[in-house]
């Protein structure tokens, strides 16, 4: 039986590699709200949408981190932030840890691997050291440091597409569309990793999509404006978010605003179709996932904030759709309701080339909901915020119908604050808490949880160290503010 067994994988890997291509679609800045596929009516976004009617789209989906540089290093790494070390104010990845990230893996295991885009960190050798991009660690290379450019001419690895798709958007699906050519050509198995730019400020759509939502009204969600977030801690106001609510224009200028970042998801939207058409054209679409998501989401306006950072949903919580043509489910617009994270993507990426998960990946494969969207998948997760003023720094938990954030600050007038969602039948956190809610004890016992394995795993540089301290629930403020003094 064994020996048949044997001789059946010989002969599979002698016809072809039978493990499916993967197309892994990154967008930055994303609210979920912003998809027709979420419910937003005001929308176009067709590709977007088919990707959902035909896999499964996830709802309780949340960024560890919901900032750019810490969320994609837990993305690839399948790490909290406090284990990758890497977030912007504290220091690149290290190599160590890019060794274990999946586009290394996929490639050591013999996948054709591309990555575009706003890659989002560097990689370096030692904590202090200068971080590099990752450009040799991959077969094909469209991504550039930094934040990159909507000028597609500006980024030096996608200049070859500057003249057909002088807007980088579009030029990233027409690099998918060549990579995907390329690799059907190689007959290799592929890992097509594409994080756009869009729809990060500066506000620069693309211009041929100009028409699409001119003098557009958009319906503002039920939790708009600063009347919805007096509830809210007095910490979570002290950062930029709070100020960009009437900075970046959403309180006076609400539908133009709307109407130039739904843009940027339109194009978006017309990148991902020119990737799907051109795997329908090279005959793999049986054979390849998509999975499509978002770095971190977005505060339009909601509860009068703007941007992202917060542990609120609309910052926290991002789109997830994945598309598996071989599973059970395909075609049947399945939702999943399981609390799932950014760093499940790292070791589902493992499990799709038929890898066994790393041990120091604190996320789990998201196949088996693919099969079964009904199935529970993580107890809980952390939310962190470690950059920008200590004011704004918090942690939270999240669970499968609640959250529970802890603002530490207690500086300047400040106290320490909990915050407490059932976001089953509070999904806009609307309800403020109640120091009543017999929730409370086991949300906090969870945090404590939370701030056990941070301090029993965070990474001894890059100022980790401190978070288990100032997260610490327990632990006076007085006695915080002193061993930070001290450096100790
Ligand atoms: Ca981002």
């Amino acid at each position: 039986m064994r020996f048949l067994l044997l001789l059946g994988m010989g002969l599979a890997v002698a016809w072809g590699d039978e493990r499916p291509n993967i197309v892994f679609l990154l967008t930055d800045d994303q609210t979920t709200y912003s998809l027709g596929c979420y419910g937003n009516e005001d929308v176009q976004t067709p590709h977007i949408d088919a990707l959902a009617a035909e896999g499964v789209t996830f709802d309780r989906h949340y960024d560890t981190t919901a900032i750019c540089m810490a969320s994609r290093a837990s993305i690839m790494t399948g790490m909290f932030e406090y284990k990758t070390g890497c977030n912007f104010e504290h220091g690149p990845l290290l190599r160590e840890h890019w060794e274990r990230s999946y586009p290394l893996q996929l490639r050591r295991a013999g996948y054709l691997t591309a990555m575009a885009g706003k890659i989002g960190f560097v990689v370096a050798t030692e904590p202090r050291g200068k971080g590099m991009l990752p450009e040799e660690d991959f077969d094909q290379w469209g991504a550039g440091p930094g934040q990159t450019h909507y000028q597609t001419a500006k980024n030096p690895s996608m200049k070859a597409y500057a003249e057909a798709y002088p807007h980088a958007t579009r030029a990233y699906g027409a690099f998918g569309r060549d990579f995907v050519a390329r690799a059907a050509q190689e007959k290799k198995p592929f890992c097509l990793s594409i994080s756009f730019k869009a729809p990060h400020r500066p506000v620069e759509p693309d211009p041929v999509d100009d028409a699409v939502y001119a003098n557009k009204t958009f319906t503002k969600p039920a939790n708009y404006g600063r009347d919805k977030g007096q509830h809210f801690s007095q910490q979570s106001r002290q950062g930029r978010q709070y100020e960009r609510f009437e900075s970046w224009g959403y309180a006076e200028d609400y539908d133009a605003v709307m109407a130039k970042y739904h843009q940027q998801i339109y194009a978006v939207d017309a990148a991902v179709g020119m990737i799907r058409e051109a795997v329908r054209t090279h005959g793999v679409s049986e054979n390849t996932v998509f999975i499509f998501t978002s770095d971190n989401g977005f505060l339009c306006g909601s509860h009068g904030y703007g941007s992202k950072v917060l542990p609120y949903e609309e910052a926290s919580r991002v789109p997830l759709i994945i598309v598996d043509p071989r599973q059970s489910q395909h075609g049947k617009a399945r939702r999943c309701a399981a609390l799932t994270g950014n760093v499940d993507v790292a070791p589902t990426m493992l499990a799709l080339a038929g890898l066994e998960p790393l041990a120091n990946m604190d996320g789990r494969s998201l196949l088996p909901l693919l099969d079964d969207p009904e199935r529970e998948h993580h107890g809980s997760l952390p939310l962190i915020n470690v950059w920008g003023p200590r004011a704004v720094h918090s942690l939270s938990v999240v669970t499968p119908s609640r959250k529970y954030i802890f603002w530490p600050y207690g500086g300047e007038g400040f106290t320490p604050t909990e915050e407490l969602y059932h976001l089953d039948r509070d999904p806009l956190e609307l309800e403020p808490t109640s120091q009543s809610d017999p929730a409370l004890p086991e949300m906090r016992k969870l945090y404590d949880q939370a701030v056990e394995k941070w301090k029993r795993e965070a990474v001894p540089y890059h100022r980790y160290q401190e978070g288990g301290r100032f997260f610490d629930r327990v632990l006076p403020w007085d006695e915080k503010a002193r061993s930070a003094a001290q450096g100790s």
